[in-house]
């Protein structure tokens, strides 16, 4: 596989971005990571995700594929002589594509709503945020069947779509001054989460904490005045 055959369209601080590239790790393919700008979109990215206009995209060939989840499936079914990312038992694929789903519309639905929220509505999102984590900490039971990841023995699709937010549920404990993973809560995926981030695939990409941090607050000061993201 020649380098160039395969670019990822995205920005380091994007925890729909590092999906396709852990996915791409644990397949050992060598991609090109093609940065856009914060604030503005590129001319390829336009043209390669029309419809959205949104990272990450892979391109592939001249083939462009878009929304990190659609991604790492196809990176799964492309890409076979690698490890498997998905379950090979359909009702195991079927329940990590749902928990995946209820990270994205719910769970960080909700810790996104934290971002602005004050008062009552701020307390509503936490309770939210933290009643989805115990949700959690019962898939992962289900799901690991006592081993280390939602995928088992390996990093597997509910892994990737999870622990990609990773990063951001760190900037949101110290924002907020609060514990979302909690020892006595969720002792499986404070274990889980250690584990994750530590993997070869994940830790090259999986931002400090710290940067992460000082990125949200320039993101906050653009974000004041403007209308709210859509996403
Ligand atoms: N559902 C999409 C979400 C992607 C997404 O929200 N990307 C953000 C970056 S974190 C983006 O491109 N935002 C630019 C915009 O909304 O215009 C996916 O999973 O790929």
């Amino acid at each position: 596989m020649v380098k160039n055959d395969v670019k990822v369209l995205g920005a380091w601080p994007s925890p729909y971005v590092m999906r396709p590239r852990i996915a791409l790790n644990i397949k050992s393919v060598n991609y090109e990571f093609l940065e856009e700008t914060f604030g503005s979109k590129s001319e390829l990215l336009l043209q390669s995700n029309p419809v959205h206009k949104k990272i990450p995209v892979l391109i592939h060939g001249d083939k462009p594929i878009c929304e990190s989840m659609i991604i790492v499936e196809y990176i799964d079914e492309v890409w076979t002589s690698g490890p498997s990312i998905l379950p090979s038992d359909p009702y195991d694929r079927a329940i990590q594509r749902f928990w995946a789903a209820y990270v994205d519309e719910k769970w960080f639905a909700a810790m996104k709503g934290l971002r602005s929220a004050q008062g009552e509505e701020r307390k509503a999102f936490l309770d939210q945020v933290t009643e989805g984590l115990a949700l959690l900490e019962e898939a992962f039971g289900k799901c690991s069947k006592g081993k280390a990841f939602f995928g088992g023995d390996r990093i597997g699709l509910l892994d990737i779509a999870f622990g990609s937010f990773l990063g951001w549920l760190k900037v949101t404990e110290k924002l907020n001054g609060v514990k979302l993973l909690d020892e006595a809560k969720t002792p499986g995926l404070v274990k889980w989460a250690e584990r994750f981030c530590a993997d070869a695939a994940v830790k090259s990409v999986m931002p400090e904490t710290e940067k992460l941090l000082e990125f949200s607050k320039v993101l906050a000061a653009k974000m004041k005045g403007a209308p709210p993201p859509k996403n």
